[in-house]
């Protein structure tokens, strides 16, 4: 089957809203035809350069116009981040993830960035890095450094998007996935559920992933992580099977993408992770902490993948 890129909300509503065990036995059902089940890919994140953000992501407790408790670092050396991914590579990652905190860098700070992106290579780990808006020419700098993935979210839907952000546009996020896409990276691109959107805002969000010609290789679905300080701290909780239907949703609508449940599982139970990995996630992050907030860590994921006859990839 051709992917599919045309979708309407509508249409994308209705996915969502499918009768429970329906929409998740097809995407289940998706999901083995192109993955193994049982097999999980590991990433490991890192804060390479922490807090002190202009803009106003109301759900990111990195921004300077929150008052949180992070507190801002400089770009770490490239012999910190490398020292970083060893690490990671130990604890069994296979992709090694870097966040900064920028609106857009600089091209004295893309060139930092892509000088540890080619050392992290070399350990023969993927490499993915989440810098903000980029300009062709800094995508292809990466791209000339070895970078895999680069990781720009959309975050929502359009119709909800000025809620959560005002310091750039929904446009100027398509324009830097464009200039990713135009230096042959891979895309990671998702967004948050459990902002106070509705369902309707969750399949805008999906349409707009799927309207991406190629669909992203990997699509993040991050839980909101409420932070104190932020203003979307105190958000009325999503319920949790909402995530699951979007999940499941995703894997339909997007056959080929590898779903990442990215943020937000240490707010989850083992039983809802199971579910979100049936309806279709295979990638997750491993390690004790996300960029600033935490994460469940090693111990209690491998339980987890024990008791769910499941493997972390190791290419
Ligand atoms: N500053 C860059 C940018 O925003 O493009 C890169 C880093 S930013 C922290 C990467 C992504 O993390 C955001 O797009 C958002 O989807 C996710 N994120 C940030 N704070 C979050 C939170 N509290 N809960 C869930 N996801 C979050
Ligand atoms: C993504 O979609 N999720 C990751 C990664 N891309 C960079 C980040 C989640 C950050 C959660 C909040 C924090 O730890 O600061
Ligand atoms: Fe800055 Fe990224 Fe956080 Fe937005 S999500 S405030 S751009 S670090």
């Amino acid at each position: 089957m051709q992917p599919r890129h045309a979708w309407t909300v509508d249409e994308a509503l209705a996915v969502i809203g499918r009768p429970f065990h329906d929409l998740l036995a097809d995407a289940h059902a998706v999901h083995r035809a192109r993955f193994d089940p049982h097999v999980v890919e590991a990433a490991i994140l890192l804060s390479i350069k922490t807090g002190a953000c202009p803009e106003d992501c109301a759900y990111c407790p990195q921004s300077a116009k929150w008052s949180t408790a992070v507190e801002a670092e400089r770009l770490m050396a490239a012999a910190d981040i490398v020292a970083a991914a060893r690490n990671a590579r130990a604890s069994g990652a296979t992709r090694f993830c870097m966040g900064a905190a920028w609106r857009s860098p600089n091209d004295r700070q893309v060139g930092q960035v892509a000088e540890a992106v080619t050392e992290v290579k070399a350990l023969g780990m993927e490499t993915c890095v989440t810098l903000g808006m980029l300009t062709r020419e800094q995508a292809q700098r990466l791209s000339e450094a070895g970078l895999d993935f680069y990781n720009h979210n959309l975050d929502t839907s359009p119709e909800f998007y000025g809620e959560i952000i005002t310091t750039r546009t929904y446009d100027d996020r398509l324009d830097t996935l464009a200039n990713v896409r135009d230096a042959a990276l891979k895309l990671c691109c998702g967004g948050i559920v459990g902002m106070g959107e509705h369902r309707r805002d969750r399949a805008g969000l999906l349409v707009q992933l799927a309207r991406l010609d190629p669909h992203p290789e990997s699509v993040p679905i991050n839980l909101l992580v409420q932070v104190p300080g932020t203003p979307l701290h105190g958000t009325d909780k999503l319920d949790p099977l909402e995530l699951v239907r979007t999940i499941a949703a995703a894997r339909l609508m997007m056959p080929g993408s590898v779903l990442r449940l990215s943020a937000g599982r240490a707010q989850m139970t083992d039983e809802l992770q199971a579910l979100c990995l049936h309806a279709g996630a295979s990638s997750i992050f491993l390690g004790d902490r996300l960029l600033t907030t935490p994460n469940p860590g090693g111990d209690h994921d491998s339980n987890l993948l024990d008791r769910l006859d499941t493997t972390v990839a190791t290419v």
